[in-house]
């Protein structure tokens, strides 16, 4: 078996402690892929050092070895700040309103992808599959190709790929794309934006399409499917056995008082709809006064990206408005919205989850989202919570028996949780044990291992001219 080589901005490796702070979705994923291949797990240390060197850091965490690298401070500004979140993530979230295009950034992208592929060099075996992921990271195999690598390298996508037309507006959009024809695998979310992906390749490239998912364009093919992620199924129903998972459920039981608790549970980021969603529940509590004091929203949001303009002027807005809601709404013994920026393990979140009777997962945008997988994972099988699901997640493609809402409306949104909390019990079970069949099947085990046989299946011929 060929060794596993994983590329991404950010390395988490499984905490040494469990249960010690909360995991995102991708670094589960990777690590539930690195445990069972004798790999190592390269990217960004996360610290910033006066000037650049290369030196690489190993360390061997819970069964995974980890190299990373620290970055300048330019080149966190350009780099990650820069190219990738301030210009990358909102155009691929269709937030051109939120774009940033500044040559600056781009230059700082460019030399972090190259500073990275000369860092990692070292590490590659003849043999090794390398497996990169997310949009910072486009360039790398360029660069890696261009140093003489000629292993088998992939790419996934953890985010949803913009309609042509959006990703015009990207100055260089074309070179940036045309790097994506270094990898030998191209993976996406869904079919959707793998659809957009081949339809720019066309349009925008002049590519060749295949029947057997090949991209070729300026005399390279590569190979584009869908590969939609998902959660540690077996993983997360553990976390949900946990001491730490019964003791939060029964501390929420205890809070919730008989009320009905509605959970929404994300990153602070503008692609997650949270304005829209305090508006749509607030649409609801003013349609429905006899809901009153008989339901409560718990919306979690840690802040993320803290150093980005947009990001600090989010979280303005939504501690503004959660507390004009709270403000208008509240009685002496009850607030509607309970608004909180800290982050949880994942045992506590199993525990929060499962004492919701209703998910809501309303964002604007999301290459898939994990958290509506989370949810239904979370449920008891005998009395379980509905969840309402945003159309424009991917995971809405996997997931048609949630109450799938548009989430710009505040009235689909109102009316969708109104629904959801007076579901009758047989509806709910029957709805949830079809999605849990899906989470369940297309867990992320499958979800790596689709990824990865089908990158080692991969025949290279050796490029001539690098
Ligand atoms: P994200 O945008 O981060 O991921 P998501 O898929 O929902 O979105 O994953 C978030 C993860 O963070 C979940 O595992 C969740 O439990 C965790 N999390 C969120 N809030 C938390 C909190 N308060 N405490 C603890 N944990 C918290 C990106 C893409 C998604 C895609 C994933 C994986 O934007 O569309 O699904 O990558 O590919």
């Amino acid at each position: 078996m060929s060794r596993l080589i994983v590329v991404s901005n950010r390395v988490n490796p499984p905490s040494a402690a469990p249960g010690a702070g909360s995991q995102g979705g991708l670094a589960v994923a990777i690590a539930a892929a690195l445990r069972e291949y004798r790999g190592v797990w390269f990217g960004w240390s996360g610290q910033r050092v006066a000037e650049f060197s290369g030196a690489l850091h190993m360390q061997r965490v819970a069964g995974v070895t980890t190299a990373t690298v620290d970055l300048e401070e330019q080149d966190v500004d350009e780099y990650y700040n820069g190219y990738a979140n301030k210009t990358l993530w909102p155009l691929f979230h269709y937030r051109i309103d939120l774009t940033e295009y500044d040559r600056t950034f781009g230059t700082g992208y460019a030399r972090v992808n190259c500073r990275f592929a000369e860092a990692l060099l070292p590490l590659i075996e003849p043999d090794d599959l390398i497996w990169v992921h997310d949009y910072h990271l486009i360039p790398l195999a360029s660069e890696l190709r261009r140093r003489g690598i000629e292993n088998r390298i992939g790419f996934f996508l953890h985010i949803p790929w913009p309609p042509r037309r959006l990703l015009a507006t990207l100055p260089h959009h074309d070179e940036l794309v045309a790097g994506l024809f270094d990898y030998d695998l191209l993976g996406f979310q869904t079919g959707e934006w793998l659809e957009s992906f081949r339809e720019y390749a066309e349009q925008e490239l002049g590519a060749t399409l295949g029947p057997d998912g090949s991209v070729a364009a300026a005399g390279r093919r590569t190979r584009a499917r869908a590969f939609p992620i998902g959660i540690d199924a077996a993983e997360f129903a553990e976390a949900g056995r946990s001491a730490a998972a019964s003791a939060m459920h029964e501390r929420m039981r205890r809070s919730i008082e008989g009320r009905q608790m509605i959970v929404g549970v994300d990153r602070l980021d503008y692609s997650k709809g949270l304005e829209e969603r305090f508006a749509g529940y607030e649409r609801l509590l003013a349609n429905d006064p006899a809901r009153l004091g008989r339901v409560f929203m718990l919306q979690i949001a840690p802040p993320t990206r803290e150093e980005i303009g947009s990001y600090q002027e989010i979280r303005g807005r939504l501690d503004a408005l959660s507390g004009r809601i709270n403000g208008a709404y509240a009685d002496v013994d009850w607030v509607p919205i309970r608004y909180v920026n800290q982050g949880y393990s994942r045992e506590e979140l199993a525990g929060i989850y499962r004492a919701a009777a209703l998910g809501l997962v309303t964002p604007l945008r999301d290459g898939m989202n994990l958290v509506a997988k989370e949810y239904v994972a979370a449920q008891d099988p005998k009395d379980p919570g509905a969840l309402v699901l945003s159309r424009f997640a991917g995971a809405a493609l996997q997931m048609g028996e949630a109450i799938l809402v548009n989430p710009y409306s505040q009235e689909e949104i109102a009316d969708a949780i109104a629904r959801g909390l007076d579901m009758p019990k047989a509806e709910r079970k029957r709805r949830w044990e079809a999605m849990m069949h899906a989470v369940q099947r297309e867990d992320v085990v499958a979800w790596r291992n689709d990824f990865v046989n089908d990158l080692e299946a991969v025949r290279r011929t050796p490029r001539k001219g690098g």
